[in-house]
């Protein structure tokens, strides 16, 4: 028998109120300012509620609501009963939600008023469930915004009582399981245990050196592991505040957002930095002057990207590698230290290797597979046994992602595995096409694929989307670029074709949808 040797992270509110923390502000919206004495007091209740609908240990319970301090408050609840969250993007589709219930078989949904009708709608989608189908829906709203004959959870949080016991849990209790963005496919549970989510704040959060006074603003949501680092854990057990965004994170909002509720550090996908540079360059009244830290993760940030918020703002924007199977971020660049297009170094706590095809561990200037090993890494995927054995091997993730370091431990992005590109028997990394074509002055963002072509070649084909929307019909602008592409890529490395497009597609945590484009591209 494991004995419960560890209440985990959700006891922190517990020891910020007992060391006279609780009237700082733990959670705050445009229009919300919830204390920790007030989380601590919602979290009891939700924890109450749950409890009362049958929910307990290692019951899953899937969230698929906006950020709030009400999803917080059911995050804490649930991990107080020593039950399992299960936080999932608010814009899934119904299949999305069928396909992710049928696989962890929650016994409740608690969903935003925007989400019920794609979790309720789809008769295709509950037959595909069928008797995994969760047992109540409770939505999140008041009575007001909501019109139905089930209480909500507003309701059902005002009639809890307010005091609930922390139920002991192992440290190797599960804890939460984070679905993967789907970027490369089907989304996969990750496992996270206790023993993760405390293991993680000695990782990444030590670089950001965060205290009670910080306020944490993460452009990506709960529902991503990266937002679930951000704006829960670690200003949760720095005792600091999380500021939360309801609303979908675009450029303008999040540009309002932050000079009105001032936060001091920022956390997006480099997608959302290259839109509010645009955003900020159009409006010239951008004030950003409350943020001590810019971090950027999700994706590779590319070079010319990092150089222009440093010309716009004066400050460098920290580059993270990360992924949900290791919970958050593993490399990380230093502010003022790590040259542009470079990830950075391996954050403590985790341990990083470039191997090659045969796991034989790499040295200095070769690119390889980064294998990356520490206590914070996932239990194991939810119920899918080969994909755990094919990527989770003795401690390491096999991150999928190909990279290469240098003598001093810098790491740098070539591409994920699955994206390098074989073109007439040469290797090609689309991240080297979308540099350069980021370097030409009209390019505002890009994505570079491979698609077959005849003879079983592969074709380099470039997405381009125009900082000037009208360019995007330009047939001039199509020949400039083929042109700056000439003058700096090898013949190999040319997009056979190129497309100027008004947007590319995103997954629900705001990566380039590459199967899409692939896809896309076969017709
Ligand atoms: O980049 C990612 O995919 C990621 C995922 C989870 C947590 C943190 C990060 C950066």
């Amino acid at each position: 028998l494991v004995p419960p040797d560890g209440n985990s992270v959700h006891r922190f509110l517990d020891d910020h109120l007992a060391a006279g923390h609780g009237d700082a502000l733990c959670a705050l919206t445009e229009t919300e300012r919830v204390t920790y004495r007030e989380m601590h007091r919602r979290s009891c209740r939700a924890a109450n509620a749950f409890a009362a609908a049958g929910v307990g240990y290692e019951t899953r319970v899937a969230l698929a609501l906006p950020d709030s301090p009400d999803h917080l408050a059911c995050v804490l609840g649930l991990l107080r009963l020593g039950a399992v969250p299960v936080p999932l993007a608010t814009q899934l589709t119904p299949d999305d939600y069928a396909r992710i219930f049928a696989d962890c078989r929650p016994r409740l949904a608690v969903v935003g008023p925007g989400q019920l009708a794609a979790v309720r709608a789809a008769p295709g989608a509950r037959e595909l469930a069928k008797a995994t189908w969760p047992e109540q829906v409770w939505v999140a709203a008041a009575a007001t915004e909501h019109q139905g004959p089930e209480p909500t959870l507003d309701d059902r949080l005002a009639t809890a009582s307010d005091e609930c016991a922390v139920a002991p849990v192992s440290v190797d209790d599960m804890a939460v399981i984070q679905y993967t963005s789907g970027s490369t496919g089907t989304p996969r549970g990750v496992v996270h245990l206790h023993r993760g989510l405390l293991a993680v704040l000695d990782t990444f959060p030590k670089r950001l050196a965060l205290t009670r006074d910080d306020v944490c603003l993460s452009a990506a949501k709960l529902s991503f592991g990266y937002g679930f680092g951000n704006s829960f854990l670690f200003p949760l057990a720095a005792g600091a505040a999380t500021l939360l965004m309801p609303e979908s994170a675009d450029a303008a909002r999040v540009l309002r957002l932050v000079a009105r509720c001032r936060p001091t550090v920022l956390c997006a996908v480099p997608a959302l930095y290259s839109a509010m540079l645009t955003v900020a360059e159009r409006s010239g009244d951008a004030d950003l002057t409350s943020v001590r830290r810019y971090v950027s993760a999700g994706e590779p940030l590319p070079a010319r990207l990092a150089e222009r918020w440093r010309e716009a703002t004066g400050a460098d924007i920290v580059n993270g590698l990360g992924s949900t199977e290791c919970l958050h971020i593993f490399i990380a660049g230093e502010p003022g230290a790590t040259p542009p297009g470079c990830c950075g170094t391996v954050v403590p706590g985790f341990e990083a290797e470039l191997r090659d095809e045969d796991g034989q561990v790499l040295g200095p200037g070769e690119i390889g597979q980064l294998w990356v090993r520490g206590e914070a890494n996932a239990a194991r995927y939810w119920n899918n046994q080969p994909a755990t054995h094919a990527t989770m091997v003795g401690g390491w993730v096999r991150t999928g992602d190909q990279l290469s370091r240098d003598e001093d431990g810098v790491f740098t992005f070539v591409a994920r595995s699955d994206d390098i590109l074989k073109v007439g028997g040469l290797k090609v990394a689309p991240t080297e096409i979308e540099d350069c074509l980021l370097r030409h002055p009209a390019v505002a963002e890009c994505a570079v694929i491979g698609v077959p072509g005849e003879h079983a070649t592969i074709e380099v084909v470039a997405y381009v989307r125009p900082h000037d929307d009208a360019e995007a019909e330009s047939g001039a602008l199509r020949k400039e670029l083929r042109h700056h592409l000439r003058a700096r890529l090898a013949r190999y490395k040319q997009p056979r074709v190129l497309h100027l497009v008004d947007a590319l597609p995103r997954t629900s945590t705001g990566k380039i949808a590459r199967h899409a484009l692939r896809d896309a591209a076969k017709g």
